[in-house]
């Protein structure tokens, strides 16, 4: 298994609309464990294709409270159940450390197809009702900023870049960290 890139806000690949998945070939089923190792490292309760560049109809999510309990959507689809909606406080893998309170239908029914092609047809209400809202919004090229002020998104394109130059600095200090010999 491997860990894959996740883009990060603006980069305009996130705004790339997902193509259908036609079949889970072998090459879906590794993508589709590679995406659950790399939500599980990022800390992540959900990941969808687009955030690591493959833009097919293909999401994975973990609710459970041991991440032990891995899903998988392809080809989902997702209909309001609901007029009523609640603000929920979201974050989103490829806008660090940025969160805010988005509006959402309460109650979703999700049609889709799990990793073994078998039908999933759900109606579902708290987290994985917002959860897959969200995912379903990267695969149609849209970010959970986008709902934000002109100002908050400036300030959530500000964040990225000051976390990712945090991140690049630390990166390099364990790399020379490591190649330092063992002093005795
Ligand atoms: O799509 C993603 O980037 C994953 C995202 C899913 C998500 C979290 C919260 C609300 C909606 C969608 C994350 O996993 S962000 C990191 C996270 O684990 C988290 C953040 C806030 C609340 C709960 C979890
Ligand atoms: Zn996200």
């Amino acid at each position: 298994m491997a860990l894959l890139p996740i883009l990060n806000y603006p980069d305009p690949r996130l705004r790339t609309i997902a193509e259908p998945v036609k079949e889970v070939t072998a090459e879906i089923k590794t993508l589709i464990a590679d995406m659950i190792e790399t939500m599980y490292d990022a800390q992540g309760i959900g990941l969808a294709a687009s955030q690591v560049d493959r833009h097919i109809q293909l999401i994975v999510m973990d609710l459970s409270e041991d991440k032990s309990q891995p899903r998988v959507f392809i080809n989902p689809k997702v209909t309001p159940l609901v007029e009523e909606k609640q603000p929920y406080e979201e974050g989103c893998l490829s806008v660090p450390d940025v969160y805010d309170k988005v509006e959402r239908p309460t109650k979703v029914r999700i049609e889709a197809l799990d990793e073994n092609g078998d039908k999933i047809d759900e109606e579902v209400e708290g987290l994985l009702a917002v959860c897959i809202q969200h995912e379903m919004d990267h695969l149609n090229g849209v970010i959970f900023v986008d709902y934000l002020s002109r100002l908050k998104q400036t300030r959530a394109r500000d964040k990225v870049r000051k976390v990712l130059k945090i991140r690049e600095k630390q990166g390099a200090q364990s790399a020379e960290q490591q190649s330092q010999p063992i002093s005795s």
